[in-house]
């Protein structure tokens, strides 16, 4: 399993560069992820998140976990609608918040194997392909919320990281 860095750690911030060959190396990175997407368990993973700054995103959405879908340098092609939904992150433990974000949306991307193919989601997967990508340009599902909201999540867990790290053995 990769390690998830956490908010606020400033690598989340850095924006994810283009895959340019979907090889064996990359292909190792998406099922590492996949991996830890389910172990986590999360819904979804962008690569930023592992300390991979590729444009590589792994979802499954489905109650059984059999749906696994893999977007490599994916681009959104139309939004449309309007929806809320409570949003989580795997990079920001223990907070949900409601985020309003497009309900349906097309996305180009390649697949594991470095095919192009165009998809078109809605309701969850939507809202999570908008999280995922937002995650590829360094942004965070907290951004979208006031300023006095986020200085309170990142008091939280910046405590939560210094009490881990005391916890640690000091060698
Ligand atoms: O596991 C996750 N659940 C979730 C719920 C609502 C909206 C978005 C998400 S994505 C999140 C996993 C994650 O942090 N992906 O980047
Ligand atoms: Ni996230």
């Amino acid at each position: 399993m990769l390690e998830i860095l956490t908010f606020p750690d400033p690598r989340l911030r850095n924006k994810a560069q283009p895959v340019e060959k979907v090889d064996d190396t990359v292909r190792k990175l998406v099922d590492d992820m996949f991996h830890t997407m389910y172990e986590a368990p999360g819904i979804g993973l962008a690569a930023n998140q592992v300390n991979e700054a590729r444009r590589i995103v792994v979802a499954d959405v489905s109650e059984d976990r059999s749906q696994p879908l893999c977007l490599i340098n994916p681009q959104i092609l139309a939004l449309d609608g309007v929806e809320e939904m409570e949003e989580g992150c795997l990079s920001v433990p223990g907070v949900t918040e409601t985020v309003q974000r497009a309900d349906r949306v097309r996305v180009r991307a390649q697949n594991r194997d470095g095919e192009a193919f165009e998809l078109d989601a809605e309701g969850l997967l939507a809202v999570c392909i908008q999280h995922e990508l937002d995650h590829l340009d360094g942004k965070l599902f907290i951004d979208y919320l006031s300023n006095l909201k986020r200085q309170r999540i990142r008091k939280k867990l910046e405590k939560q990281g210094r009490s881990k790290s005391e916890a640690a053995p000091a060698i």
